[in-house]
């Protein structure tokens, strides 16, 4: 198991890398498309006024050329680049919503793969969802009063449907007014992932790259009215049966996973990293399931993590953790200091756990 960390792509500098070093990670997981740029902290809270903002098509960042200098960047600072995390919705919005565009842009994606893997790069996070992340507040609720992400389904316009326009809590266009995006149900919203997955696995598969599906965050059933993908834990399985390949994994966000309904996150564990299915963790923790929930400090949630670490321990996880996000700590570098305190957190839970005998 492997330390890393992740980077937005407003932070991804050679300072923030030298910072994932002096934290004692060995790996990076980059977020190239932009969301969370507009504020200084990162916790973001959206609702049917405001989402994460603008998305661009077809940006320079995906070419082999500008990966290929990301990870020569990393390997100066003596990293490495683990995997890249999201497409922007605004190159693939009609993948997900099933539009005229979506031979032209399912081309593009393979070619972002493609370089993905050229670039050395072994996994590839993604979410395949419309509504996306979305209806968090940005809130004093974990210990201290620390600002974090907190889920209350009861305070939310729930049945805001989505705009013309906007998809995966982005605008890729300016939508028509008045104009929403199509009502599906869940079987259309399987169908539409499973013409992605036989379209993009084998060109994963041949580039050496790992697509790492990320469950529902908020994990709800369905969210302004558009159906969720992977709202409960078993249907990971329904996933990694729909289409069979080597290359068809799991970002297994252990936070989101403890949000579901009737989850058990410890079996959820168990059961991938056996399968060897799991492609890296968001190791985080959370206080509460869905319709509440709030996100915490590493070691104040729901969750044993140190149980957690040794389910992974004693199935052999030879993939990376990363602490996703957490709580915000009151001073000046407020995302700087809530990801040391968890990285340090999680070094020592390591050193711990692999000094115990099995
Ligand atoms: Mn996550």
């Amino acid at each position: 198991m492997y330390l890393g960390l992740g980077l937005y792509k407003h932070m991804i500098t050679r300072e923030n890398f030298k910072f994932a070093k002096q934290t004692g990670c060995t790996h990076l997981i980059l977020h190239l498309a932009n969301y969370y740029s507009k504020e200084k902290g990162v916790v973001t809270a959206t609702d049917d006024k405001n989402n994460y903002g603008e998305s661009f098509a077809n940006e320079s960042i995906w070419l082999l050329e500008s990966l290929s200098k990301l990870t020569k960047m990393a390997e100066e600072e003596g990293l490495k680049i683990y995997g890249i995390e999201n497409f922007s919705p605004a190159d693939w919005y009609d993948v997900l919503l099933d539009g005229e565009k979506k031979h032209e842009q399912m081309e593009f994606l393979k070619e972002i793969i493609r370089n993905v893997g050229r670039a050395g790069i072994k996994s590839f996070g993604y979410n395949f969802s419309l509504a996306g992340v979305w209806g968090h507040k940005r809130l004093p609720v974990a210990r201290g009063g620390a600002i974090s992400a907190c889920f209350d389904a009861s305070s939310l316009p729930l049945e805001s449907r989505i705009p013309d326009g906007e998809v995966w809590n982005m605008s890729y266009k300016k939508g028509e007014k008045g104009k929403f995006i199509k009502d599906i149900d869940s079987d259309e919203l399987w169908s539409r992932y499973e013409w992605f997955l036989k379209q993009i696995l084998p060109v994963a598969q041949e580039a050496g790259v790992e697509l790492a599906l990320h469950p529902d965050d908020p994990p709800m059933s369905i969210l302004r009215k558009t159906p969720r993908l992977v709202y409960k834990q078993d249907l990971f399985d329904k996933s990694l049966n729909l289409v069979k390949s080597p290359s068809n994994k799991i970002d297994l966000c252990m936070g989101s996973i403890q949000e579901m309904e009737g989850s058990n996150i410890y079996e959820a564990l168990d059961k991938y990293s056996k399968l060897d299915k799991i492609s890296y963790i968001h190791f985080r923790n959370v206080k509460g399931k869905v319709p509440y929930y709030k996100e915490v400090f590493v070691d104040e949630g729901d969750i044993d993590m140190f149980k957690a670490l040794r389910i992974l321990k004693n199935n052999n996880f030879k993939g990376i953790l990363i602490p996703d996000h957490t709580p915000e700590l009151l001073c000046e570098s407020s995302w700087h200091a809530g990801m040391a305190y968890a990285l340090g957190y999680m070094k020592a839970a390591l050193q711990a756990i692999e000094g115990e005998k099995k």
